[in-house]
């Protein structure tokens, strides 16, 4: 299954392009998307919505400010959905992380640290993993070099 990299600006990408080259060093087929839940609300729509049977199994969504992005995709799907807070504005991320970690009820976002996208794409995989045992090899792999003392 594929996984989505999705940012609510170009300037996001220096920082969301991290999860997709790790998503990539474990063979995961990941594809970037700038969309916008503001600017494009529809184009975010009709993106989440297709997205399951368009072959994703996870969608991460980066964004700051208001950042709506994360919880407007959840609001489509039910797709895990990853929200990645990102910092650069006057609040320096707080206001994306308060936006996106507290979604209410009914309809989860997974939320990483600010500017977490690392981590964003590391829960991806191991959220594939529970269903594919060569990733949770990789998986296993990675852990020990990580954490080797
Ligand atoms: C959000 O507003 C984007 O995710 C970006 O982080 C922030 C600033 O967007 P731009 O002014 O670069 O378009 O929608």
């Amino acid at each position: 299954m594929k996984v989505a990299v999705l940012m609510g600006s170009a300037s996001d990408q220096a920082r969301m392009s991290q999860a997709t080259e790790l998503l990539g060093t474990f063979g995961v087929e990941a594809t970037e998307h700038v969309l916008s839940a503001h600017r494009t609300p529809e184009a975010v729509a009709t993106f989440a919505r297709a997205a399951r049977d368009d072959g994703y199994g996870v969608l991460i969504c980066g964004a700051g400010m208001a950042a709506a992005l994360p919880g407007v995709v959840a609001a489509f799907t039910t797709l895990p959905v990853i929200g990645v807070p990102l910092s650069g504005s006057a609040l320096a991320g707080i206001d994306a992380l308060y936006a996106i970690v507290q979604m209410p009820r009914g309809v989860p976002v997974a939320t990483v640290a600010v500017d977490g996208a690392a981590n964003a794409a590391l829960l991806a995989v191991e959220i594939l993993a529970v269903t594919d045992g060569d990733l949770a090899a990789k998986l296993a792999t990675y852990r020990e070099a990580w954490t080797a003392p």
